[in-house]
């Protein structure tokens, strides 16, 4: 893929308003900005999704940055490759570490698309010309929740994804259904519960729940598998599904009924594509996760979410869910609902470099 250098660039930005789950609070989020330019002076773009804290997953911003500077990107110095998969390829000899390896597979993916002068939707085997836009409430009390609920549901927003834990989840849950009894919505709760909670699980069976997302363990797969069978919801897994492997395995126990993707987690586009390969062809829905994150990783999901089996409105919001102004330009939008899966070469989107000044507090820059 002739590349001439990598560079890398940490940002931060506040968010609007505080994301809560029973996990903490984000209230700022750093990020890693790739751009991968090749001898041409044609360049890829990927976002590092890595947290400043290691609350999600394993990873940090700090951990990112030494696995791109000391180990991957010396990996691609050393190997030249001629497609973004086998960038995939050579990341394996790395254990785990998925959203290092995917913010640069992801800028080689967006480069890759661009030395073809194809939109990357395209070179993904998308098929999608809009995908259907869902979001996120993450707050502390019902009278917030239903605040948000109802300016997400003016802006477009065809589903709401809630957060939930132990204590506040029926009654919760009870109160929303109450306002909106028809709306699409679906609980997440980050690993909030155990197996000694089945009855409280069950309960929630009642609330005709799209789905609930990773219940138990981050790291498990047969205690869901054991959930699922007496719990009508569907359950979806998020945090347990670090691999094509892994899903692979969950489907074949019967631990999950969707699946959420997020590059970032598996390691890059590469893997993410093949899970939903695999999913597709096993009739295992599935829909496109979100980290909270700047236009560049928005722009790779919206690429992602235009494969055919990606049938459930996403994570995918509007830059302006999150952010008074993105990184990106034109801002992702959602109009009735939906967001236009661009036509431009690559991503299609371009960085706002004003907004990039404004924001950026590091830059590392790696010539080949
Ligand atoms: O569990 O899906 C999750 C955000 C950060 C980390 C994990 C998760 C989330 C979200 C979605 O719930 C956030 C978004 O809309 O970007
Ligand atoms: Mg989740």
């Amino acid at each position: 893929m002739k590349i001439a250098q990598v560079k890398l660039y940490v940002i931060q930005m506040p968010l609007k308003s505080p994301f809560l789950t029973h996990l903490g609070a984000v209230t700022h989020r750093e990020g890693i900005i790739v751009k991968i330019t090749d001898h041409d002076g044609c360049f890829g773009l990927g976002e590092g999704v890595a947290f400043s804290t290691p609350w999600y997953t394993e990873e940090t911003v700090v951990t990112s940055l030494h696995m791109m500077t000391d180990i991957l990107i010396p990996l691609l110095k050393k190997h030249r490759i001629q497609r973004p998969e086998e960038a995939a390829q050579l990341f394996k000899s790395v254990r785990r570490n998925n959203m290092a390896k995917a913010a640069l597979e992801t800028a080689l993916w967006d480069l890759y698309a661009k030395q073809r002068s194809t939109p990357l939707s395209v070179i993904l085997g998308g098929t999608r010309p809009v995908i259907a836009s869902g979001v996120v409430v993450a707050t502390d009390s019902t009278a917030n929740a239903l605040n948000q609920i109802e300016q997400y549901l003016e802006a477009g927003y065809q589903r709401i994804k809630l957060k939930i834990n132990p204590n506040q989840d029926y009654t919760f849950l009870a109160e929303i259904r109450k306002v909106y009894p028809e709306l699409p919505i679906m609980a997440d709760a980050n690993s909030a519960y155990t197996l000694k909670d089945m009855e409280r699980l069950k309960a929630l069976d009642e609330f005709n729940l799209l789905m609930i997302e990773q219940p138990l363990a981050h790291d498990d797969i047969i205690e869901h598998a054991a959930l699922q069978k007496e719990i009508r919801t569907p359950i979806c897994l998020d945090e347990s599904i670090v691999s094509f492997d892994d899903a692979r395995k969950a489907i074949e126990l019967g631990s999950c009924q969707v699946i959420n993707i997020k590059a970032g987690r598996v390691g890059g586009l590469s893997e993410a594509k093949q899970i939903h390969d695999y999913c597709f062809a096993n009739h295992i829905p599935v829909w496109c996760g979100g980290m909270i994150e700047f236009g560049i990783s928005r722009a790779h999901n919206i690429a992602l979410a235009s494969l055919p089996g990606f049938t459930i409105p996403g994570d995918i919001s509007a830059s302006n869910r999150f952010w008074e102004e993105d990184i990106i330009l034109p801002e992702v939008q959602v109009e009735n609902g939906y967001i236009k899966v661009p036509d431009a070469p690559g991503i299609g989107f371009s960085i706002n470099e004003k907004r990039l000044k404004e924001t950026v507090l590091s830059t590392r820059t790696f010539q080949f």
